[in-house]
Formats: C-alpha cells, sequence, structure tokens
C-alpha cells in the first residue's frame, strides 16, 4: 500500500517555538550571567546556545540588551555551586516583577529559559515569590527507529509516518544536521535530554555505527548537544561476532567482554558525553543472550560493565516474547511473557542498567492493561517505554491526540489505593521516577529508570506528518518533566505557543478535535481492549482476522458466541496473577473487571452485558456508527476554522482529516460486518450493516 504524501517544502516548521512565542522576552531587557567557568563540552555548547537564544529573541523584536543589561527584566544566572536545583532544573524568584532564573548547570538555565518563553507575558506580571523547577524523570529519552539505508521493507524510518530521517539518508548521514540541531532546540523546550538516535532493529549497516561511522556519530552528537540532548546508539547483541570477528557473543566469554570494553572505551573517545546503549534482545529475530543459554540479567550487565567506566547507561528492553508461536496453542499467552522473562531477574541487574518496559504487556495497543512489570521489580531501575509515532493509532494519517493516554498510564496505581480513596496510591509516575514502594536504595538515588518513547519525526515539513501529531510530542516531553500536567493544559499550551493570537474559536476547535480523538480512535476501531485487528505488516487500516492464524500470539478468538481473551487464573492464561492486589482479582472477575478492558481479561459471550448496561455486541455496534460520526464531527469543525492558520497547516490538516473520515467508515463497516457475520445478532437500532 501507499500513500501520496506531500512533503512539501524542506523548511522546517517552527512548531511550538514560532518568533511570535518569543513576544514577551524578546521586547525586555534580558540579562546572562554566566561568568563562571563551565566544565564540560556540553556546559559550553549549551551555554553558547543560550547566548544564541536571547540574541535571537531580542533580534526578533529588537530594542533590548543581551549581556549584563542595566536594570534588565529578566536575568538567566549560572550559579554551579548552588545546591538548590537539581541538575537540570531551575529556581525562578520574582521580585519587583523581575524574574530571575538561576540553575546550577547550563542545561538548567536552558529549561529556565525555555519556561519563561512559555509563560510569556504571565512570567513577567504572575504573583511574586520563588518557584523551584525540577524534572520528575531523570532520564527524559526519545527513541528513533532509524535506519542508515533504506530497509526494504521497513524503509528508512521503522514506523516512522514523517518522511525520511533528520538522521540519515539513504545510507549515510546528513551532510546537513542543521534539522537536528533544530529539533534539539524543540526538544530542549519540552523538558527532553536524551535521544537514541537508530533502530532497536540493528541491521548489518546500522551495526556498524558503533565501529566505522563513528566520527558521523561523533557529528550527530555534535548536533544535539548545543541543546543539552545527549546520543545514544542502539546495539546489536551479536556484535562481537558481527563487527569483531568473535565466534561468539555469549555474555560470559571473557573476549566478549574484553570486546565491549574496547567498544565502550572507542565511543567515549569520540563522543564524551555519550549517553549509553539500547539493546533489543532476543526478540522479534535480534540476537541476545538465550543463544547461550545466559538471562537477560547476563546479557544487560554486560554492557553495563562496558560503559560503567564511563558512567554510561544501558537501557534494556523488556519486549521479549516469542514471535513464532502456533497459534493453536492456547496455553501460551504473549501478554505474560515480559514478566516472565524478567520479574525472576529482580535484583540482579547492573546499577546502571535502566530496564525500558513497554506501557502494556502486548505491544502499543490502542487500549491494552498497564504491564505487570511496572510493580514486580522494586530492584530494578525501571523505564516506561511509550509510542509516540502512531503505528497502532493511525499512523499520523488520523488525528489521535495521546496525552490523556499517557496521563492515564502515569496516573495508574499498581497497587491499587493505599490510603482507602480512590486512586490515592502509588503511581506508575512514582515506580519510574524511583519511589515505587520498595525501590532499592540504588534506584531511588539514580531517580529510576525514567521515561521513553519511540519519536514521531521525520524530515517532512511538520515534522510529524499530521500538524496535530506535534501536540503529541509536544505533551510527552512535558509530561516526562511533570507527569502530573493535565492533557488538555497541554494541548492547550500547545495551541497557545504553535498558532500565534489564536483566536478563541480556533482554540475551542483544535480542542473539540482532538482533546477526545484517542478515545474517538478506540471507538472506531477493536472494541473493548482486545486490540490489533489491523492489517499485517504495516498495521494500517482494518483487518480483523489479519493476525488470527499468524505466529505473532495476538488473538481475538472470535467464534460464533462470542470474544475475547481468557487471561484468568481460573480458566484461562493465569496472567491475571502477574497483578498485586487489588488488580488480580478487580481483572479476574467479570464483576469488576472495567469495560473498557473485558475483552482483553475475558473470553464472553456476544449477549454479555457490559456495566454499561448495553451487551457486547450492541457496544461494538454503537461505537463504531458514533466512532464515524465524532470524525464528521471533527471534519466539520475544522472547516469552521481552517481560514485560521496557514494555507500549508489547513491544507495539510483537511488532506488528513479526509483519510482518516474514509478510513473510519472502512473500520466501521469491515468490524460490524464481521461481527453481524459471526454472531447473527442485528443491530437493535436497525442501522446500516453490510
Ligand atoms: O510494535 C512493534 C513494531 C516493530 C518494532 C517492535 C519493537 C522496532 O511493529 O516495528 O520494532 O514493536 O518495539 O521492537
Amino acid at each position: 500500500m501507499t500513500f501520496d504524501i506531500d512533503f512539501g517544502t524542506p523548511a522546517p516548521h517552527a512548531a511550538w517555538l514560532p518568533d511570535e512565542a518569543f513576544a514577551a522576552v524578546g521586547t525586555r531587557r534580558l540579562a546572562l550571567d554566566a561568568a563562571a567557568p563551565t566544565a564540560t563540552d556540553l556546559d559550553r555548547a549549551v551555554l553558547a546556545s543560550l547566548v544564541t537564544e536571547l540574541d535571537r529573541a531580542t533580534g526578533t523584536h529588537g530594542g533590548a540588551v543581551v549581556g549584563a543589561a542595566d536594570s534588565p527584566d529578566l536575568v538567566l544566572r549560572l550559579e554551579p555551586g548552588s545546591a538548590t536545583s537539581p541538575p537540570d532544573g531551575f529556581t525562578v524568584a520574582r521580585t519587583d516583577g523581575r524574574p530571575t532564573v538561576t540553575a546550577r548547570t547550563p542545561t538548567g538555565l536552558l529549561h529556565g529559559w525555555f519556561h519563561v518563553v512559555r509563560r510569556g507575558e504571565a512570567a513577567f506580571t504572575g504573583p511574586e515569590g520563588t518557584e523551584q523547577h525540577a524534572p520528575a524523570a531523570a532520564l527524559r529519552m526519545l527513541d528513533h527507529w532509524d535506519n542508515v539505508d533504506v530497509h526494504p521493507v521497513m524503509g528508512q524510518v521503522e514506523r516512522g509516518y514523517s518522511g525520511g530521517s533528520i538522521f540519515y539518508d539513504a545510507g549515510v548521514v546528513r551532510a546537513d544536521l542543521t534539522r537536528v540541531t533544530a529539533y534539539a532546540r524543540l526538544l530542549a523546550a519540552v523538558g527532553i535530554d536524551r535521544a537514541c538516535i537508530n533502530n532497536v532493529n540493528v541491521h548489518a549497516r546500522e551495526a556498524r555505527l558503533l565501529t566505522d561511522d563513528l566520527p558521523e556519530v561523533a557529528r550527530i552528537a555534535a548536533a544535539l548537544r548545543p541543546y543539552g540532548v545527549r546520543t545514544h546508539l542502539a546495539v546489536s547483541f551479536a556484535a562481537p561476532m558481527t563487527l569483531g570477528g568473535l565466534p561468539t557473543s555469549d555474555p560470559l566469554d571473557d573476549a566478549v567482554r574484553a570486546w565491549w570494553r574496547d567498544a565502550a572505551d572507542r565511543v567515549w573517545a569520540q563522543v564524551p558525553d555519550f549517553g549509553g546503549f539500547v539493546v533489543k534482545a532476543d526478540s522479534e529475530g535480534q540476537p541476545g543472550p538465550f543463544a547461550y543459554g545466559r538471562d537477560h540479567a547476563d546479557g544487560a550487565n554486560l554492557l553495563a560493565e562496558a560503559v560503567a567506566p564511563h558512567d554510561g547507561l544501558v537501557h534494556w528492553r523488556a519486549f521479549v516474547y516469542n514471535h513464532t508461536q502456533d497459534w493453536r496453542d492456547r496455553s501460551t499467552d504473549r501478554a505474560r511473557a515480559a514478566f516472565d522473562h524478567f520479574a525472576p531477574l529482580d535484583g540482579r541487574f547492573a546499577d546502571n542498567v535502566v530496564v525500558q518496559v513497554k506501557h502494556g504487556p502486548l505491544d502499543f495497543q490502542t487500549r491494552e492493561a498497564v504491564s505487570p512489570v511496572l510493580a514486580a521489580m522494586p530492584r530494578t531501575r525501571l523505564a516506561l517505554e511509550l509510542q509516540v509515532t502512531q503505528e497502532y493509532t493511525g499512523q499520523q494519517r488520523h488525528a489521535c491526540y495521546l496525552g490523556p493516554w499517557w496521563s492515564e498510564l502515569l496516573r495508574f496505581a499498581p497497587w491499587g489505593a493505599d490510603d482507602g480513596t480512590t486512586g490515592g496510591g502509588t503511581r506508575v509516575a512514582d515506580v519510574v521516577t524511583g519511589h515505587g514502594p520498595d525501590a532499592a536504595p540504588g534506584v531511588a538515588a539514580a531517580g529510576g529508570g525514567g521515561i521513553a518513547a519511540v519519536s514521531n519525526v521525520g524530515d517532512d515539513r511538520f515534522w510529524t506528518g499530521h500538524p496535530f501529531a506535534q501536540a503529541n510530542l509536544y505533551a510527552f516531553g512535558r509530561l516526562t518533566w511533570d507527569p502530573t500536567l493535565d492533557a488538555t493544559d497541554l494541548l492547550d499550551e500547545w495551541i497557545t505557543l504553535t498558532f500565534p493570537d489564536t483566536s478563541a474559536d480556533l482554540r475551542a476547535a483544535l480542542h473539540a478535535i482532538l482533546d477526545d480523538s484517542w478515545r474517538t480512535y478506540e471507538a472506531y476501531t477493536a472494541p473493548l481492549g482486545v486490540g490489533f485487528m489491523v492489517r499485517p505488516g504495516h498495521h494500517y487500516g482494518p483487518d480483523v482476522d489479519g493476525y488470527e492464524y499468524t505466529p505473532w500470539g495476538t488473538y481475538h478468538f472470535a467464534d460464533r458466541d462470542g470474544i475475547g481473551v481468557d487471561r484468568t487464573r481460573a480458566t484461562g492464561t493465569g496472567y491475571t496473577g502477574q497483578y498485586p492486589a487489588p488488580w488480580r482479582d478487580v481483572y479476574e472477575s467479570l464483576e469488576t473487571c472495567p469495560d473498557d478492558l473485558l475483552l482483553f481479561f475475558h473470553h464472553v459471550p456476544y449477549t454479555h452485558v457490559l456495566h454499561s448496561g448495553v451487551t457486547v455486541i450492541q457496544h461494538v455496534y454503537d461505537t463504531h456508527f458514533a466512532g464515524v460520526e465524532q470524525v464528521e464531527a471533527m471534519v466539520a469543525r475544522w472547516e469552521e476554522v481552517a481560514a485560521e492558520v496557514p494555507d500549508d497547516v489547513a491544507r495539510r490538516v483537511r488532506e488528513r482529516l479526509a483519510e482518516q473520515l474514509r478510513s473510519a467508515v472502512e473500520w466501521r463497516d469491515q468490524v460490524n460486518t464481521y461481527f453481524l457475520r459471526k454472531s447473527g445478532i442485528p443491530d437493535a437500532r436497525g442501522r446500516t450493516i453490510y
């Protein structure tokens, strides 16, 4: 399947940093007080960017002074000795209407600068006082599934829906990396501080980033560095063999250990502020420790030992499952796999290993339960992995604002309420920031493993294909900084910055289109948490049985009587037993299992009555009709306000919304028809089903 996408002119869209966003700071007198010497390349590069930032802001509007201005309106002060702010954080003190931003590091000061920019006039006019700001997650990362070579099936960017890679073009690192620096600037403005620059499926060409191509990696790192973003590389577990010519990659082999130590030494020699390695092992064909009868702690610790002398990190993914399953075998449950492989290893991972866990036990579905691994490893630094790229949520052809979903995930309380009130317990956001119950001292001290996500950018003019998908990248970054932020407020921030002089009508329209768009997407796709039903391979559009008889372990088990996966302890795969109380019982029982996850946990007849009062089959029909109506309303609402935004934005959004409507109708008709044929039960409201 191909899509005709007009990626427009090469000049990238300003996204949330148009000149107008700097109006409040640009018309004021700004002072950068950073006389103190700075220690590292990173510090120096970021400080230089701050100077550029102030120049650019004031140059745009004129009339302001950069430097030690007399009676400045805003002071940015670097105080390396100050103990009041954490390394990436900052303090804003406002007296006499004048804000002073103080930070210990240039990166902290940069975050403070973008904070003031975001607040606009309010930064200068709000109540006086002192505020401290620090990121909740110590590690705030974006993973790029970018290939150096164009992969024959996956293209330049695996699951990329925004054109080519910003880093690579047909086999080489791009000569001109100015766009990479522009990207780092956008990331800094939302708080992201790390980027893994290549696909976790490491093919032969990409493996060489670790050796022959290190000078090119150093160029990318230099392009990200000015905005405080540190570079990580995805590496292949088989690299000692494929690159080093050794006969084995056994993690306990001395020659293998020496090879990795040398490899790490070479990387840090070229990139002194390199972040570390990301690994997908024993997953979907990637090599791993299982080949040698070793486990994933052995594998991760091998790399951890190699990077430790450089204070490096290993992000080791928990996405390990059997992708050559027999669909006839109902006892194997892919959802169990990450927990079964990793929970028993808790306590065995080195301090500089982060185990990176997909938010759900399956695979970034539009709705699935929260991964029980997040509640099972208090002695391990766990990171939450999200997907900003919309592989399963409309591939940036559908408007689908994911902020509300991520908020829900970060606020999920794996142990339920601990103070007698609903939702009052420890949350996923606490676990991944090192504040989970029984967190080992090392985990707490390191601030856990943080939050990572697969990026959605490419060389598309709008960065993200769908201009509205920018809001997802924006919200992701802001939530890593503060997981308690409200998703609707974040959308509002994005609107304010991205569409200068937003009218009340445009703002209302964007909220009307986007606020509930994730639930709208859910309504017209796979019902009640059952997942998939996408076309195999590219994963776009409906194919109810597309994965039903495949080896991938993603089944819905629909027959003439019912649908869903029995994951109970009583009669099913036992997956519910991976949760602590109360969820192990809440999910186990049909009485208490939430409707939106019903088919994730239970196989029920079509006539089963939901808590909402309707039957499963009627729910399928109702949501699919309603979902399409909601998309029709989105299209109509956009037409009312499109004239208020630049033509290119209006056109791109219109083209995408038309495709979303076509696709939603296709989903509605295939899903409804499929279940009418299976169940023989007509729609109670007599609507057209084919
Ligand atoms: O969802 C699946 C994707 C693969 C991806 C894999 C993963 C990088 O379809 O394209 O591979 O997840 O997360 O490793």
